[in-house]
């Protein structure tokens, strides 16, 4: 239950703000490595294996390891065209639902190992990260259709061997994805999955690590694939909304889209959605790949609202990125760049208090303004107004909810020589909140 509580103050009381308390509760703050993961801003994410092969999105379980046979596979390639664009991670499915291994483990033959490749994928996508200076990422499907054990108590000892492997074998891993999905086993049966065991154990093994999951418990899921994030979106959750990973409902879902401005515990939401239609690579989707117009657009929704994409650019059966996709990656650095160039605020102005005003080059066109909230110290604002001055007049422009990491702003172009912040309401008795304008 939220109480909100006004206090007094003259700035607040001259602009009407609203604090609302927190129970005198301090507010949660992020840990170093959810502030480096939210400032990465962008990551890759990779789905290849069996089903690159087969034209799947889930593989079955049966597919015969023999079909993973990449013609010109080439780690480099994809780490260079993600760094070109800007992306600052990786996140590579080292299993999917289908338990095929790309890295050859001891857990079982359904891997690498027994392909034409032979080699160690995993590794190679580590390198070639650590060579482009891209931290790395890993996802584990814990829904396994091929093992044998899956289904039985013994499922959870074979799940963490192949996360010890996974955690030990290829330096810092930056991000640990665990999927919800939980169908049926070979056996036909499904799997309880004992998340505080994997959790903990990720925690042994790489400490500097995020884990992903719907449930966190260091990064939540958005809530949807298509890579919008809410409008209002709180850093902050209540985790007993959302214990687990999988779990649905009007209450779930709203927790993943927005947060909580009560909640107790710091969990951003990560943002996952598909340069293509599918997650893995389908040449029938060769011109279905996401236009630039709308991968900036993807940013806004996402970054721009506080939270992170991770932008799935899957390998093709050569073994790299479709030249396409790597154009469209290249073309949305471009157009993200050339939108920053030429702010009309030269640099940015903080606010510590209830607003701010900046005064622009007279007649200043605006279509984009920026706001951001200095997260490190946790995350404030609940609700903000945005005017702009014409000809001595002041004029709304915008109004919203929270800001957070980042949250960008689009208005009807329009000649400004003022603008003007009005924080209206806010958890706590600080927020700091900087302002940029661009034309576009
Ligand atoms: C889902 C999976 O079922 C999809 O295949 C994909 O991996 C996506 C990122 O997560 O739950």
């Amino acid at each position: 239950m939220r109480r909100r509580t006004f206090l007094a103050s003259s700035s607040a009381a001259l602009l009407g703000a609203r604090h609302l308390s927190s129970q005198g509760r301090a507010r949660p703050r992020p840990t170093p490595a959810q502030l480096t993961w939210q400032r990465d801003e962008l990551a890759l994410f990779a789905h290849f294996g069996v089903n690159t092969f087969t034209d799947r999105e889930w593989g079955d379980g049966t597919e015969s390891p023999a079909i993973f046979d990449p013609s010109a596979f080439d780690a480099r390639q994809w780490t260079r065209a993600a760094k070109v664009a800007g992306f600052r991670a990786l996140v590579l499915t080292a299993k999917h639902h289908d338990g095929f291994c790309l890295w050859p483990t001891a857990t079982t033959q359904h891997s690498v190992a027994a392909s034409p490749v032979r080699g160690d994928v995993v590794q190679a996508v580590a390198d070639a990260c650590r060579a482009d200076g891209l931290r790395l990422g890993l996802y584990l499907s814990p829904w396994d259709r091929n093992a044998a054990v899956y289904g039985s108590d013994r499922y959870s000892d074979f799940y963490c061997d192949q996360l010890t492997e996974l955690l030990t074998r290829y330096g810092p891993v930056h991000e640990v994805w665990f999927d919800g999905a939980n169908g049926e086993g070979p056996s036909g049966k499904r799997q309880v999955y004992d998340w505080p065991r994997f959790w903990g154990l990720v925690k042994r093994l790489q400490p500097d690590a995020v884990i992903f999951s719907d449930a966190g418990p260091d990064v939540r899921w958005i809530g949807n694939e298509r890579g919008v994030a809410g409008e209002t979106n709180w850093s902050t959750v209540d985790p007993d909304v959302v214990p687990v990973p999988g779990m649905s409902g009007d209450a779930v879902m709203r927790m993943l889209q927005e947060g909580d401005p009560d909640g107790s515990v710091w969990r951003p939401g990560e943002t996952d959605t598909s340069i293509r239609p599918g997650w893995f690579y389908h040449a029938a989707e060769d011109d279905r790949v996401r236009s630039v117009d709308d991968l900036v657009r993807l940013y806004d929704t996402s970054v721009g609202r506080n939270s992170k994409l991770l932008l799935n650019v899957p390998p093709t059966r050569a073994g790299r990125l479709h030249e396409t996709d790597v154009a469209r990656l290249a073309g949305m650095r471009a157009a993200l760049d050339a939108r920053d160039a030429d702010p009309l605020v030269a640099g940015t102005v903080r606010a510590d208090g209830d607003g701010t005003q900046v005064t622009l080059r007279p007649g200043s066109r605006v279509g984009r303004v920026v706001l951001r909230e200095p997260i490190e110290q946790g995350q404030h604002v609940a609700g903000w107004r945005l005017l702009g001055r014409t000809n001595g007049a002041w004029q709304p422009l915008a109004r919203g909810t929270t800001i957070g990491y980042q949250r960008a702003i689009a208005i009807d172009p329009c000649t400004v020589d003022a603008l003007r912040l009005d924080i209206v309401e806010r958890f706590g008795g600080h927020a700091a909140v900087s302002i940029a304008a661009f034309a576009s």
